[in-house]
């Protein structure tokens, strides 16, 4: 009689559980479709600091390629190279680096090396994941490189709070003609999740990145600067809503508002002159694009192209990237 009950109570409550996670299929998604690390998993449930880190940088990190004599993204071994470093610098300083992807229709929350050798050596056959190529690169079991709004939608999903980046994506120049908006902006609207970034990236409209994120609620702070940070200079002429000058202001910021926040911190003072000479450069090789009239998806690689030439490409690179 007794075991009956039990039985019967225990089946009772995985139906239970089976329509909760039918209401609430992030959760279930959470708990049966994504791949969490195991020294991810534990620093969760300890409650230690974990940082998320995407990999669209990996396989295609455009600002970085600007380096790299080539237009293609970061060529391995030094994407492989520059992840293991990113990786390093987040546990230096005391918390467990979370790097997300999707590996064969798995989305997986924390790399292993062989994982992240292998997302690096994929490159850009790895597809550009956002937000809106999640489904269709999961049903495919394909590689995914996540992008900021992907990156953001998982490390949400697991109880990630904070990602930090290069740059986001933002309002394209000419975003008022060709609607070219990144969804890591309608992202952050909706996802709460703290991305801390040296800015948008280089080549994008920063005034009107800032007026939609405004648009969509979200919170814009800048690091000990008033000022937006333009990626390569400290300065960008774009006045923020907020500043923070501590890890406790950002903390006393964190309401449960179940939107996202964007930190930009400005590039640190020794890369200054450096950043400067390749911002001048790209604000070149944009009048000549526009001189020229080159538009759509000609103008990415002509603009790296461009700036690669005017400041010796790989000259530079050693010089940012021992950041
Ligand atoms: N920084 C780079 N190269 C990139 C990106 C950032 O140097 O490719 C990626 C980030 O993943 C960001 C994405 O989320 O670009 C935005 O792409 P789009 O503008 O297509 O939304
Ligand atoms: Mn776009």
């Amino acid at each position: 009689m007794a075991a009956s009950s039990s039985s019967s109570s225990s089946s009772a409550l995985s139906r239970l559980s089976n329509i909760q996670n039918h209401l609430n299929p992030i959760d279930s998604l959470a708990k049966n479709l994504v791949k969490i690390s195991p020294e991810v998993s534990e620093a969760l449930s300890h409650g230690h600091a974990v940082v998320a880190l995407e990999s669209t940088i990996i396989s295609h990190g455009a600002d970085y390629t600007v380096f790299f004599a080539c237009v293609q993204g970061m060529p391995y071994p030094q994407n492989f190279e520059t992840a293991k470093e990113v990786e390093a610098i987040v546990r230096n300083n005391g918390a467990v680096p979370a790097t997300i992807a999707i590996l064969e229709g798995l989305p997986c929350v924390g790399l292993s090396t062989e994982e992240l050798e292998r997302l690096a050596k994929l490159g850009s056959k790895a597809q550009k994941t956002a937000r809106r190529d999640i489904a269709h690169v999961v049903a495919t079991r394909g590689n995914g490189a996540t992008t900021v709004s992907a990156t953001m939608f998982f490390a949400s999903m697991v109880g990630i709070p904070v990602f930090v980046t290069g740059g986001i994506g933002g309002v394209h120049r000419h975003g008022e003609h060709t609607m070219d908006i990144s969804s890591d902006l309608t992202e952050l609207g909706r996802t709460p999740v703290a991305v801390i970034s040296a800015g948008i990236k280089s080549i994008l409209d920063i005034p009107r990145t800032l007026e939609y994120l405004e648009t969509h609620g979200v919170c814009v702070a800048a690091y000990k600067t008033n000022e937006f940070p333009a990626f390569f200079t400290e300065t960008s002429g774009s006045k923020v809503p907020c500043r923070v000058d501590s890890p406790e202001d950002y903390v006393n910021m964190k309401l449960k508002l179940g939107s996202g926040l964007v930190i930009g911190v400005p590039i640190p003072r020794e890369h200054a002159a450096s950043g400067r000479v390749i911002e001048s450069a790209i604000q070149s090789a944009l009048r000549e694009a526009r001189e020229k009239n080159i538009t759509g998806n000609a103008e990415t690689p002509f603009l790296l192209a461009r700036v690669n030439e005017l400041t010796g490409g790989l000259s530079l690179a050693s010089s940012i990237l021992s950041l």
